[in-house]
Protein backbone atom coordinates (compact mmCIF):
# COMPACT_ATOMS: atom_id res chain seq x y z
CA UNK A 1 0.00 0.00 0.00
CA UNK A 2 1.37 3.44 -1.00
CA UNK A 3 1.93 5.87 2.09
CA UNK A 4 -0.71 7.95 1.08
CA UNK A 5 -3.39 5.41 0.66
CA UNK A 6 -1.81 4.02 4.29
CA UNK A 7 -2.66 7.16 5.63
CA UNK A 8 -5.86 7.40 4.41
CA UNK A 9 -7.19 3.98 5.59
CA UNK A 10 -5.70 5.13 8.66
CA UNK A 11 -7.53 8.52 9.45
CA UNK A 12 -10.53 6.59 8.22
CA UNK A 13 -10.20 4.00 11.15
CA UNK A 14 -9.37 6.24 13.30
CA UNK A 15 -11.58 9.38 12.58
CA UNK A 16 -14.23 7.78 10.26
CA UNK A 17 -13.35 10.20 7.65
CA UNK A 18 -14.42 9.52 3.81
CA UNK A 19 -11.90 10.31 1.20
CA UNK A 20 -9.07 11.44 2.85
CA UNK A 21 -7.99 13.72 -0.27
CA UNK A 22 -10.76 16.32 0.78
CA UNK A 23 -8.75 17.10 4.10
CA UNK A 24 -6.96 20.02 2.78
CA UNK A 25 -10.21 21.58 2.06
CA UNK A 26 -11.47 21.23 5.69
CA UNK A 27 -11.72 24.25 7.05
CA UNK A 28 -10.55 22.77 10.75
CA UNK A 29 -7.00 23.08 9.11
CA UNK A 30 -7.16 26.69 9.19
CA UNK A 31 -8.79 26.93 12.24
CA UNK A 32 -5.96 24.84 13.29
CA UNK A 33 -3.75 27.31 12.61
CA UNK A 34 -5.37 30.23 14.05
CA UNK A 35 -5.81 28.02 17.58
CA UNK A 36 -3.78 29.35 20.56
CA UNK A 37 -5.05 33.21 21.25
CA UNK A 38 -6.89 33.50 23.70
CA UNK A 39 -5.92 30.14 26.43
CA UNK A 40 -9.05 28.66 27.34
CA UNK A 41 -9.13 25.96 29.91
CA UNK A 42 -9.06 22.76 27.63
CA UNK A 43 -7.18 24.49 24.49
CA UNK A 44 -6.84 21.56 21.60
CA UNK A 45 -4.11 19.22 22.16
CA UNK A 46 -0.88 21.42 21.48
CA UNK A 47 0.68 19.52 19.62
CA UNK A 48 -1.47 19.51 16.64
CA UNK A 49 -1.19 23.29 16.67
CA UNK A 50 3.15 23.54 16.99
CA UNK A 51 3.52 20.75 15.02
CA UNK A 52 1.35 22.25 11.66
CA UNK A 53 2.98 25.58 12.31
CA UNK A 54 6.53 24.14 12.58
CA UNK A 55 5.45 22.58 9.29
CA UNK A 56 4.17 26.22 7.82
CA UNK A 57 7.35 28.31 9.01
CA UNK A 58 9.98 24.80 7.67
CA UNK A 59 8.65 25.07 4.62
CA UNK A 60 6.36 28.09 3.56
CA UNK A 61 4.24 25.49 2.27
CA UNK A 62 2.88 22.46 3.30
CA UNK A 63 2.22 19.75 1.13
CA UNK A 64 -0.48 17.36 1.12
CA UNK A 65 1.84 14.63 2.81
CA UNK A 66 3.47 16.53 4.68
CA UNK A 67 0.18 17.58 6.22
CA UNK A 68 -0.74 13.74 5.99
CA UNK A 69 2.05 12.74 8.11
CA UNK A 70 2.26 15.07 10.38
CA UNK A 71 -2.20 14.24 11.60
CA UNK A 72 -1.46 10.82 11.39
CA UNK A 73 1.78 11.48 13.91
CA UNK A 74 -0.36 14.01 15.57
CA UNK A 75 -3.54 11.84 16.18
CA UNK A 76 -1.24 8.76 17.53
CA UNK A 77 0.06 11.18 19.94
CA UNK A 78 -3.25 12.67 20.60
CA UNK A 79 -5.34 9.75 20.98
CA UNK A 80 -5.45 9.23 24.70
CA UNK A 81 -6.85 13.15 25.30
CA UNK A 82 -9.15 13.42 22.72
CA UNK A 83 -11.06 10.22 23.88
CA UNK A 84 -10.88 11.63 27.40
CA UNK A 85 -11.65 14.99 25.99
CA UNK A 86 -15.10 13.19 24.20
CA UNK A 87 -14.01 14.66 20.46
CA UNK A 88 -15.84 12.26 17.91
CA UNK A 89 -14.48 14.10 14.57
CA UNK A 90 -11.31 15.26 13.71
CA UNK A 91 -8.85 17.27 15.91
CA UNK A 92 -9.80 20.88 15.34
CA UNK A 93 -13.45 20.59 15.75
CA UNK A 94 -15.64 23.75 16.12
CA UNK A 95 -15.61 26.85 18.54
CA UNK A 96 -18.12 28.48 20.78
CA UNK A 97 -17.86 31.76 21.18
CA UNK A 98 -19.72 34.95 22.91
CA UNK A 99 -19.76 37.24 25.50
CA UNK A 100 -22.04 37.24 28.99
CA UNK A 101 -23.28 40.20 30.28
CA UNK A 102 -25.18 40.39 34.08
CA UNK A 103 -27.56 43.04 34.71
CA UNK A 104 -27.50 44.32 38.58
CA UNK A 105 -29.92 46.49 40.07
CA UNK A 106 -30.97 49.46 38.27
CA UNK A 107 -30.26 47.94 35.01
CA UNK A 108 -26.42 48.54 35.80
CA UNK A 109 -23.97 45.90 33.74
CA UNK A 110 -21.69 44.25 35.90
CA UNK A 111 -18.08 45.58 35.10
CA UNK A 112 -16.15 42.58 36.28
CA UNK A 113 -17.64 39.11 35.08
CA UNK A 114 -14.42 37.10 35.78
CA UNK A 115 -16.30 34.76 37.76
CA UNK A 116 -18.84 34.13 35.03
CA UNK A 117 -18.69 30.36 34.26
CA UNK A 118 -19.58 28.66 30.79
CA UNK A 119 -19.63 25.51 29.83
CA UNK A 120 -20.83 23.09 27.28
CA UNK A 121 -23.08 20.23 28.49
CA UNK A 122 -24.06 17.10 26.02
CA UNK A 123 -20.50 16.04 24.70
CA UNK A 124 -19.66 12.94 24.41
CA UNK A 125 -17.16 11.43 26.66
CA UNK A 126 -15.75 11.67 29.86
CA UNK A 127 -13.57 14.52 30.54
CA UNK A 128 -10.07 14.40 31.86
CA UNK A 129 -10.44 15.01 35.74
CA UNK A 130 -8.02 17.91 36.95
CA UNK A 131 -6.45 19.01 40.09
CA UNK A 132 -7.48 22.29 41.33
CA UNK A 133 -6.08 23.98 44.48
CA UNK A 134 -8.37 26.79 46.82
CA UNK A 135 -6.68 28.29 49.19
CA UNK A 136 -8.25 28.95 52.52
CA UNK A 137 -6.17 32.58 53.69
CA UNK A 138 -7.53 35.57 55.77
CA UNK A 139 -10.64 34.05 56.42
CA UNK A 140 -11.61 33.74 52.81
CA UNK A 141 -11.53 30.88 49.73
CA UNK A 142 -9.46 31.76 47.16
CA UNK A 143 -10.16 31.42 44.15
CA UNK A 144 -13.46 31.82 44.82
CA UNK A 145 -14.93 30.54 42.13
CA UNK A 146 -13.13 27.57 40.03
CA UNK A 147 -14.65 24.96 37.55
CA UNK A 148 -13.61 22.18 37.49
CA UNK A 149 -14.70 18.69 34.90
CA UNK A 150 -16.50 15.92 36.52
CA UNK A 151 -14.45 13.36 38.39
CA UNK A 152 -11.94 16.20 39.94
CA UNK A 153 -10.33 16.99 42.88
CA UNK A 154 -10.05 19.94 44.57
CA UNK A 155 -7.65 20.84 47.59
CA UNK A 156 -8.39 22.87 50.53
CA UNK A 157 -5.21 23.78 51.96
CA UNK A 158 -5.61 25.76 55.33
CA UNK A 159 -2.65 29.05 55.42
CA UNK A 160 -4.17 30.39 58.46
CA UNK A 161 -3.02 29.55 61.52
CA UNK A 162 -6.22 28.91 62.91
CA UNK A 163 -9.28 26.30 62.20
CA UNK A 164 -10.77 26.20 59.30
CA UNK A 165 -13.66 23.71 58.11
CA UNK A 166 -14.80 23.42 54.20
CA UNK A 167 -17.75 21.71 53.60
CA UNK A 168 -20.84 21.39 51.60
CA UNK A 169 -24.66 20.82 51.37
CA UNK A 170 -25.05 21.01 48.01
CA UNK A 171 -26.89 17.60 46.62
CA UNK A 172 -24.52 14.43 45.86
CA UNK A 173 -21.84 16.51 45.60
CA UNK A 174 -21.84 16.97 49.95
CA UNK A 175 -18.83 16.60 52.18
CA UNK A 176 -17.69 17.70 55.12
CA UNK A 177 -13.36 17.77 55.54
CA UNK A 178 -12.44 17.73 59.26
CA UNK A 179 -11.05 20.77 61.08
CA UNK A 180 -7.71 21.91 60.34
CA UNK A 181 -4.79 24.43 60.28
CA UNK A 182 -2.07 25.20 58.47
CA UNK A 183 -0.10 23.66 57.36
CA UNK A 184 -2.58 20.37 56.85
CA UNK A 185 -5.10 20.55 53.70
CA UNK A 186 -7.72 18.46 53.15
CA UNK A 187 -9.32 17.48 49.13
CA UNK A 188 -12.70 16.34 47.86
CA UNK A 189 -13.14 14.85 44.46
CA UNK A 190 -16.10 16.20 42.51
CA UNK A 191 -18.98 13.03 41.00
CA UNK A 192 -21.52 15.05 39.82
CA UNK A 193 -22.01 17.54 37.55
CA UNK A 194 -23.37 20.98 39.16
CA UNK A 195 -23.40 23.95 41.40
CA UNK A 196 -21.35 23.14 44.89
CA UNK A 197 -21.47 25.72 47.65
CA UNK A 198 -18.61 25.75 50.05
CA UNK A 199 -18.44 26.83 53.26
CA UNK A 200 -16.99 27.06 56.50
CA UNK A 201 -18.58 25.39 59.50
CA UNK A 202 -16.57 28.15 61.50
CA UNK A 203 -16.79 31.40 60.07
CA UNK A 204 -19.90 32.31 58.02
CA UNK A 205 -18.23 34.98 56.31
CA UNK A 206 -15.85 32.37 54.28
CA UNK A 207 -17.95 31.07 50.74
CA UNK A 208 -16.33 29.57 47.48
CA UNK A 209 -18.19 27.92 45.10
CA UNK A 210 -17.11 24.70 42.62
CA UNK A 211 -18.53 24.37 39.13
CA UNK A 212 -18.51 20.55 38.18
CA UNK A 213 -19.44 20.34 34.71
CA UNK A 214 -19.56 17.23 32.54
CA UNK A 215 -17.72 17.66 29.90
CA UNK A 216 -14.03 19.11 29.39
CA UNK A 217 -15.14 22.35 27.12
CA UNK A 218 -15.50 25.02 30.02
CA UNK A 219 -13.94 28.07 30.85
CA UNK A 220 -14.24 31.17 33.08
CA UNK A 221 -15.32 34.34 30.68
CA UNK A 222 -12.94 37.36 30.56
CA UNK A 223 -13.80 40.32 32.85
CA UNK A 224 -15.59 41.91 29.42
CA UNK A 225 -18.10 39.28 29.90
CA UNK A 226 -16.43 37.08 26.30
CA UNK A 227 -15.71 34.00 26.07
CA UNK A 228 -14.33 31.06 23.69
CA UNK A 229 -14.42 27.07 23.79
CA UNK A 230 -12.52 25.31 21.18
CA UNK A 231 -12.11 22.28 19.66
CA UNK A 232 -15.92 21.19 20.58
CA UNK A 233 -16.24 18.40 17.93
CA UNK A 234 -19.25 19.30 15.85
CA UNK A 235 -22.97 18.62 17.20
CA UNK A 236 -25.33 20.11 19.32
CA UNK A 237 -24.88 20.99 22.92
CA UNK A 238 -26.26 23.01 25.96
CA UNK A 239 -24.23 26.14 26.60
CA UNK A 240 -24.50 26.78 30.17
CA UNK A 241 -23.67 30.02 32.41
CA UNK A 242 -23.27 30.54 35.69
CA UNK A 243 -22.72 33.75 37.66
CA UNK A 244 -22.72 33.83 41.44
CA UNK A 245 -25.63 36.69 41.51
CA UNK A 246 -26.75 36.02 38.05
CA UNK A 247 -27.80 32.76 38.71
CA UNK A 248 -27.76 29.89 36.07
CA UNK A 249 -28.93 30.12 32.12
CA UNK A 250 -28.57 27.62 29.26
CA UNK A 251 -29.20 27.73 25.42
CA UNK A 252 -28.98 25.68 23.04
CA UNK A 253 -26.11 25.84 20.68
CA UNK A 254 -25.64 23.94 16.77
CA UNK A 255 -21.32 23.89 17.00
CA UNK A 256 -20.59 23.40 12.78
CA UNK A 257 -17.29 21.07 11.84
CA UNK A 258 -14.26 23.38 12.16
CA UNK A 259 -16.95 26.55 12.31
CA UNK A 260 -17.77 28.96 15.27
CA UNK A 261 -21.51 29.37 16.36
CA UNK A 262 -21.58 32.52 18.81
CA UNK A 263 -23.85 32.79 21.49
CA UNK A 264 -24.68 35.68 23.58
CA UNK A 265 -25.70 35.41 27.73
CA UNK A 266 -27.62 37.58 29.96
CA UNK A 267 -28.02 37.23 33.65
CA UNK A 268 -30.37 38.80 35.94
CA UNK A 269 -28.45 39.91 39.13
CA UNK A 270 -30.98 42.65 39.64
CA UNK A 271 -32.89 40.68 41.60
CA UNK A 272 -30.17 39.56 43.93
CA UNK A 273 -30.33 38.74 47.50
CA UNK A 274 -27.36 37.55 49.79
CA UNK A 275 -29.11 35.83 52.66
CA UNK A 276 -26.93 34.31 55.14
CA UNK A 277 -26.29 30.25 54.70
CA UNK A 278 -26.77 28.02 57.68
CA UNK A 279 -23.50 25.69 58.75
CA UNK A 280 -23.30 22.16 58.48
CA UNK A 281 -25.76 21.31 60.69
CA UNK A 282 -28.62 23.23 59.04
CA UNK A 283 -28.24 25.68 62.08
CA UNK A 284 -27.59 29.78 62.11
CA UNK A 285 -24.32 30.35 62.97
CA UNK A 286 -22.93 31.29 66.63
CA UNK A 287 -23.14 35.08 66.40
CA UNK A 288 -20.02 36.75 64.76
CA UNK A 289 -19.03 33.30 64.66
CA UNK A 290 -16.64 30.79 66.42
CA UNK A 291 -13.02 30.74 67.12
CA UNK A 292 -11.26 27.46 67.69
CU1 LIG B 1 -13.00 29.14 58.69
Amino acid sequence: MREREWNSAFLEAVWGLEAFPQISERPEISLLHQAGGSAPQNPPPPYFCSMLRAADGATGRVSMRRVISLLVLAIAQAAGAHAQLGASGPGAGGTVTGRATVIEKGGRKTSDLSETVISLSGVKGRPRPQNVVVTMKGKSFTPHVVVVPIGSTVEFPNQDPLFHNAFSVSGDNRFDLDLYKRPKSGSHTFDHAGVVRVYCNIHPQMSAIVVVTDSGYFTKAAADGSFRLQGVPAGTYTLHAFHERGGETALEVTVPAGGEVTGQIKLDASTFKRVQHKNKFGQDYASGGEEY
